[in-house]
């Protein structure tokens, strides 16, 4: 007989949601642990430059806004956000504070819009490849993933066309901006297409974009969000949500990031949010908020030089080491490039040899939806100090000579 008090034997994993079965862990956070290792030069997190952060600045803001706000900086506050911050954001973009968003990091704005807008089993329509952390926030959502073919020039509208005559998807996802993980940029003709298209299908535009201020050559093209805007002429009206972030042009750590969208998306975004977290930290929106005029623009001119500079050497390593086969995308901003090997090359496979020769990379395969690009994979810049680009480009390149040869 089982007395009351002896526990029934519990399967803990079988009472694990279907939405928690479904998640993975993030392809990069598992690489940085690896990477954590002091000598591995690691071309694997998206990491900002942390030698470029504007400490002093953050100091004197912080004390500032203590001064200025006493308790009221260390107490709860809205949900929607620091009034100040909306209004500066909404300034930039030309739409009222009411259509933005504070969120805590752009990472929890991708989570809340899969919560509020993906049905199981509704069609998102994503880059091959696309943004993998993306790809873990709707995933509990359970979505069914259609893939657009991407090329030099972003997404192909021509193929995505084809795709929604036959296909009704909810939302399309898409990063035009020096695109993580490949670096390449949604051309401005693209851009038109896109966004007239989706439109016309009825199909909501998510335009992540966190690097859009950080381009170090070439022609700006305007925003997704700035487009619908155009088209609809009422931010209330805009099929496209714009998701951005203060991580890669100020600070990752404070988790600062906004969105941009029309008042039902906004409303059902704020009962997201206090189900999450209540609010964004208080006192991290009051020092982004003294930063943005003073601090921010000059910040964003020497990481978009540094990174110019990092692109550019570890482009013309990359030329000078790697073995003959290696195709690598041009960036024109941001922090990443992308390379394909030789077909057979498998990425994933390789790391460990990589890893012994002290460098790290992400493989490619993780950023593909539905598989596929075994023989791709993700170079940050961002981190790396010229040295270690030079150190670390030889040794991937000898890692590759070696795998190219055993093939
Ligand atoms: O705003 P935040 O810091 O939450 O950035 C999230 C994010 C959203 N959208 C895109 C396209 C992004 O690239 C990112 C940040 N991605 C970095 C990466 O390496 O892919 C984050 C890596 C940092 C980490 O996982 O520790």
């Amino acid at each position: 007989m089982t007395s009351p008090l002896s526990p029934a034997a519990f399967d803990l994993t079988g009472t694990l949601s279907r939405r928690a079965q479904s998640m993975t862990a993030s392809a990069i956070r598992e690489i940085l642990k690896v990477t954590q290792q002091p000598d591995v030069i690691s071309f694997a997190g998206g990491l900002p430059a942390p030698e470029l952060f504007p400490l002093d600045e953050v100091r004197a803001a912080s004390q500032r806004v203590l001064d200025v706000y006493g308790p009221a900086a260390l107490q709860y506050s809205t949900t929607e956000g620091h009034p100040p911050l909306r209004e500066w954001i909404g300034a930039q973009a030309g739409i009222p504070a009411r259509n933005v968003q504070i969120v805590t990091g752009s990472q929890q704005g991708l989570d809340l819009l899969g919560k509020v807008l993906i049905d199981e089993g509704d069609v998102v329509l994503v880059e091959a490849p696309t943004y993998l952390g993306a790809l873990q926030s709707f995933q509990p959502y359970l979505p069914r993933y259609v893939q657009v073919p991407t090329d030099d020039g972003g997404i192909d509208v021509d193929a995505l066309e084809e795709v929604l005559k036959t296909t009704r998807a909810k939302l399309l996802y898409a990063v035009p901006n020096f695109q993580n993980p490949t670096g390449r940029t949604l051309s401005a003709e693209r851009r038109r297409r896109l966004v007239e298209l989706t439109a016309q299908h009825g199909v909501l535009l998510i335009e992540d974009d966190p690097y859009g201020q950080l381009r170090f050559t070439g022609a700006a093209a305007p925003s997704l969000y700035s487009l619908g805007l155009e088209l609809h002429g009422d931010a209330d009206r805009n099929h496209v949500i714009y998701s951005s972030s203060f991580s890669k042009t100020l600070v990752p750590g404070l988790r600062d990031a906004w969105v941009q969208a029309a008042a039902p998306i906004i409303a059902k975004l704020i009962q997201a949010k206090q189900g999450a977290d209540l609010h964004t930290p208080t006192f991290n929106q009051m020092i982004i908020a003294e930063l943005v005029d003073s601090v921010l623009p000059r910040q964003i001119e020497r990481v978009r030089q540094a990174y110019g500079e990092r692109a550019r050497l570890m482009l013309d390593r990359i030329h000078a080491d790697f073995p003959a086969g290696v195709q690598s995308t041009t960036p024109e901003g941001g922090m990443f490039l992308w390379l394909t090997l030789p077909e057979g090359v498998d990425t994933q496979a390789l790391l460990p040899r990589a890893v012994e020769r002290k460098v790290a990379y992400v493989p490619g395969s993780p950023f593909f939806a539905l598989g596929g690009g075994e023989n791709t994979m993700r170079l940050s810049y961002s981190n790396a100090t010229p040295e270690q680009i030079t150190r670390g480009v030889r040794a991937l390149g000898d890692t590759l000579r070696d795998a190219l040869a055993g093939a």
